[in-house]
């Protein structure tokens, strides 16, 4: 059965906006928020919990029965800070989040962070590593980059992303 709706993964460095813009977005165009972190811990698709980076050890396998059925039916909003483990026919739209080394410094501190990991996510955003795994992992032209520095910016990409979910739609009807 093709899906009446499309699924989108929005990605980035934990702290470029990915909650907040999927939360806003599932309102909007009336999407389901598959919050991966949500996922793991409630349905334990993890193998324990990693006490220096204070995260749990994602069991994938698990996490993508999971969430298969859910994923099969379109319309969801995948949140998770990786993307490539994700079977490409699942997928339609990979939206990369990134925000400059400076804001998501004060936002992950307010997080308080462990240093390490601290460090470890700001190297993460400078290098693009999250945006060259979506563009090794999916096809080009389903790969978009979008600033989320200020309110403003989330704003336009909400207003972008369900504008092409218009258009997604009118394309896909049947
Ligand atoms: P993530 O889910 O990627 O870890 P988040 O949605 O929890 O990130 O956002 C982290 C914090 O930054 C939160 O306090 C909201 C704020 N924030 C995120 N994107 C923003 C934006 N574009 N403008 C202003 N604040 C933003």
């Amino acid at each position: 059965m093709p899906r009446q709706s499309p699924n989108i993964i929005v990605t980035g460095t934990p702290g470029v906006g990915k909650t907040t813009h999927c939360e806003i977005l599932a309102e909007k165009i009336g999407a389901r928020h598959l919050s991966v972190n949500q996922v793991v811990k409630d349905k334990e698709c993890h193998e324990g919990w990693d006490d220096e980076y204070q995260s749990w050890i994602v069991d994938e396998d698990k996490l993508l029965d999971a969430i298969e059925n859910d994923v099969q039916e379109g319309g969801c909003i995948i949140d998770w800070h990786a993307c490539d483990l994700f079977p490409k026919s699942w997928i339609d739209l990979v939206v990369v989040l990134r925000v400059d080394s400076t804001t998501l410094y004060d936002r992950l501190k307010a997080r308080n962070y462990p240093e390490i990991k601290l460090q470890e996510n700001l190297d993460t955003e400078i290098m693009e590593v999250l945006l060259q795994e979506a563009r090794d992992a999916f096809d080009e032209e389903i790969v978009i980059e979008l600033q989320s520095t200020t309110s403003e910016d989330m704003d336009t990409n909400v207003d972008r992303i369900e504008a092409w979910v218009t258009q997604w739609k009118k394309d896909n009807a049947e």
